[in-house]
C-alpha cells in the first residue's frame, strides 16, 4: 500500500516563466514516481491564501500570495514509495541557498522567496492540498508498465 502514497507538486509561476516546467516534470519520471494528475491554471488569490493558510500570520505571507498569483502555475499529483519525504528530497531545502547541488532548488535557484516549486510537507498535508487543487474525477487510475521494474 505505501507504494501508493501520493504527494503535491507545483511549479511556481518563476519556474514557468523561467522554462523549467520539463525539468522538474522529468525528474519525477525518471525517478520511478507516477504522474497521476497535471494542470496548468492560473491561481486565484482566494486558493493560494487557503493553501498557504498555516503561514498567514508570517509577515512575508502577502509577498507570497502576490508572487503565487502573479503567473501560472503547473500542478501535479506523484505516486509512489515514500512520494512526501522524497518529493521533499528531490525539492531541497526551503531556502535554496542550503539547498544542495543535485536538488531543484539547489541547481535552479537562488532565493526563498523564488524557489520556483511546492511540495507537500506530510502525507496529511498531501492529502488535503490534493483535495485542495483538484477534483477527484482530474485524478487517473493507470497502471505504468514500468512499475513490475520499479518496484520488486
Ligand atoms: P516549503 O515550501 O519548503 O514547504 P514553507 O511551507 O515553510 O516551505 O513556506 C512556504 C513558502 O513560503 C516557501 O516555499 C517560500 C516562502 N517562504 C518561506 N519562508 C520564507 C521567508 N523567510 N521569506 C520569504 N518567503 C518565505
Ligand atoms: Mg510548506
Amino acid at each position: 500500500m505505501a507504494n501508493t502514497e501520493r504527494t503535491f507538486i507545483m511549479i511556481k509561476p518563476d519556474g514557468v516563466h523561467r522554462c523549467i516546467v520539463g525539468e522538474i516534470i522529468k525528474r519525477f519520471e525518471q525517478k520511478g514516481f507516477k504522474l497521476v494528475a497535471l494542470k496548468m491554471m492560473q491561481a486565484s488569490q482566494e486558493l493560494l491564501e487557503t493553501h498557504y493558510g498555516d503561514l498567514s500570520s508570517k509577515p512575508f505571507f502577502p509577498g507570497l500570495v502576490k508572487y503565487m498569483a502573479s503567473g501560472p502555475v503547473v500542478c501535479m499529483v506523484w505516486e509512489g514509495l515514500n512520494a512526501v519525504k522524497t518529493g521533499r528530497v528531490m525539492l531541497g531545502e526551503t531556502n535554496p541557498a542550503d539547498s544542495k547541488p543535485g536538488t531543484i532548488r539547489g541547481d535552479f535557484c537562488v532565493q526563498v522567496g523564488r524557489n520556483i516549486c511546492h511540495g507537500s510537507d506530510a502525507v496529511e498535508s498531501a492529502q488535503k492540498e490534493i483535495a485542495l487543487w483538484f477534483k477527484p474525477e482530474e485524478l487517473v487510475a493507470w497502471s505504468p508498465n514500468q512499475a513490475p521494474w520499479v518496484y520488486e
